[in-house]
């Protein structure tokens, strides 16, 4: 498995290839172009910070990535004496950051009001929309205000597949699609009017996760636009070698992290017997490694239907670490709780032999809270692996290497690359971590039977794009047609075997509320469908399977069953 997440996170380097017509690729020419072209208008943004402002704005991890850019930068300004120009929009506001809020995702009104509230007062904003498949309708929302303001507004869209695949339903309650807003922007993308940065990283390791290689392109392709923008917002003379320059350093970041493949499969291996044994994954990180770990963790929830108890991620400083717009939300709930003080009080007590701990530090980080923090876990459970990133020349102190079996130690070259070096090497430390903690917490599912082929099949169907996600693997796994799929799904989700005109005529939306406090409504469709049984016949049987795989297996299987599987065209970043 780990190998397979490498060789599918380096497609994300891969070239264009002629041979597959109109995929534009990370390093071909009318990309770095575009990248350039939006730099500039970072850059006259950058001059201006009273009257200018760079919004980044997403839904889930794009959202994190959101508050993490935004804070990277604000941050690399301050350190020039300058002014905060970044700010970061999340659909489900603060809370959707350390939590799973896939519903805020569905509306553009919400995303209009978030974006009309952060550039009230304003003159130039250069907007970033990221919907790594081309898809969230809040994004979508954001977008077309944009479109519709273009005296203030330079709106971007970044995401991953051709606009050609861009979702193509009418948004519920809405005059468009988001294809059609795609559609706008592109045409307005020669007067630099508006610019869609999609360039085609192949598709997801498991179909429609855009969480890994939509969330690591994302990083890499913003980051450099905005490192170029602000060299010459520095008056340092940019060219394409220089975009090239900091391109490479994030693919030698993917050689120097699955250089340490084995040790990657053995943590994989460690967290999924853990899951497997109904014991708990928890991630700790120390500074911004703190919101890698919350990120992942945080997408278990949707992507493997998994409680928010299952696998937590921890970040030292809790929410000053994390500087998010509305402070401290520890009081809105149990899975709020996000500190290292916050685990030790509320985690640590319970915890046992069966569960796994991962630690991630620098050895920049205060490592004497590390090994405290070991020792504390230790008389708790033997199961600790941790990933610890060093600087050429720096040694792990032997103290904190004996507390470990086991450590995947990375070690950076120094970038001499003036002041902007500290940061390329955060970023890459921060993507290095998220591809190891990607590969762990997927592995890990996929060893607990969440996964079959490259589908999730427990997925929870919380949005519209996730029922449609639900239909689509239904097709796949069945052959059945999509009016068959859809209705099995509705049954699955009502729990009743006759739909009714009153559950036939409703939108979607209504489906999407009432199954997302639903557990297993896309396995018992499967099933259902399969077995051509009754759902409540499919959820027994759901019951006497080890694992959800395994159930499905046996389904696709049965005696009796024709085995078509039709070939629905799949986008390349999402279903
Ligand atoms: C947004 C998102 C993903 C997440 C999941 C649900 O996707 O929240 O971050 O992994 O698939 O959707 P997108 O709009 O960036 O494609």
């Amino acid at each position: 498995m780990v190998q397979l997440l490498r060789d599918c996170d380096a497609e994300i380097f891969q070239e264009e290839d002629p041979t597959l017509v109109n995929y534009k690729r990370l390093y071909s020419e009318t990309v770095l172009r575009t990248v350039f072209d939006i730099a500039k208008k970072v850059q006259e943004v950058l001059k201006d910070s009273e009257d200018g402002l760079i919004v980044l704005s997403g839904c889930g991890s794009s959202g994190r990535l959101a508050l993490l850019l935004a804070n990277s930068f604000n941050k690399l300004l301050k350190g020039l004496h300058r002014s905060p120009s970044y700010t970061y929009i999340i659909s489900g506001g603060d809370k959707a950051l350390v939590t799973s809020q896939e519903a805020p995702e569905d509306s553009p009104s919400l995303g209009v009001a978030e974006l009309e509230k952060v550039s009230e007062g304003k003159k130039k904003v250069v907007y970033f929309g990221i919907s790594c498949g081309l898809s969230a309708p809040f994004v979508a929302g954001q977008l077309d205000y944009c479109l519709n303001n273009l005296d203030i507004f330079v709106p971007v869209l970044v995401g991953f597949n051709p606009v050609s695949m861009a979702r193509q339903e009418r948004i519920e309650g809405w005059h468009s699609s988001f294809f059609q807003v795609a559609e706008r922007m592109q045409k307005l993308q020669e007067a630099q009017k508006a610019f869609v940065l999609n360039p085609a990283v192949g598709p997801e390791g498991i179909c429609g996760s855009s969480r890994m290689k939509g969330g690591s392109a994302t990083k890499i392709l913003l980051e450099t636009l905005f490192l170029v923008a602000h060299k010459a917002d520095s008056n340092v003379d940019i060219s394409e070698k220089c975009l090239l320059e900091i391109l490479r350093t994030y693919e030698r970041a993917h050689k120097v992290t699955y250089s340490q493949s084995k040790k990657i499969a053995a943590l994989v291996k460690q967290a999924g017997t853990s899951l497997q044994k109904k014991g708990h994954l928890y991630i700790l990180g120390w500074g911004t490694l703190g919101l890698m770990a919350i990120m992942d963790a945080v997408e278990c929830i949707p992507t493997y239907g998994t409680d928010y108890r299952d696998v937590r991620g921890f970040i030292s400083t809790g929410y000053s670490g994390m500087q998010n717009k509305e402070g401290d939300l520890t009081s809105l709930g149990p899975e709020f709780a996000i500190s290292h003080e916050d685990f030790v009080k509320s985690v640590l007590p319970s915890m046992t032999e069966t569960d796994t701990v991962v630690f991630n530090f620098t050895l920049d980080d205060d490592l004497a809270s590390v090994e405290k923090l070991t020792l504390q876990v230790k008389e708790k459970t033997s199961n600790l692996q941790a990933i610890s990133h060093a600087t050429a020349g720096q040694y792990l102190p032997a103290t904190i290497k004996k507390l470990f079996p086991s450590i995947i130690s990375i070690t950076w070259p120094i970038l001499f690359l003036e002041y902007e070096g500290a940061f390329i090497q955060n970023f890459q430390r921060e993507l290095s971590t998220k591809w190891v903690l990607n590969t762990v917490t997927t592995g890990a599912h996929v060893l607990k039977g969440k996964v079959f082929r490259n589908y999730m099949v427990d997925f929870r169907v919380s949005n519209t794009k996730l029922f449609t996600r639900a239909v689509t693997v239904l097709q796949r796994l069945s052959g059945q047609s999509q009016t068959r799929c859809e209705e099995t799904l509705l049954r699955s989700i009502y729990g009743t075997e006759v739909l009714s005109d009153e559950i036939r005529d409703a939108e979607t939306s209504k489906h999407v509320e009432e199954a997302s406090t639903k557990e297993q409504v896309v396995s018992t469709a499967i099933v259902s469908l399969l077995r051509n049984c009754a759902v409540h016949e499919a959820r027994a049987r759901l019951e006497t399977y080890p694992t959800i795989r395994a159930a499905v297996e046996a389904s696709l299987n049965a005696i009796g069953r024709k085995r078509s599987v039709i070939n629905i065209e799949m986008r390349s970043t999402d279903t």
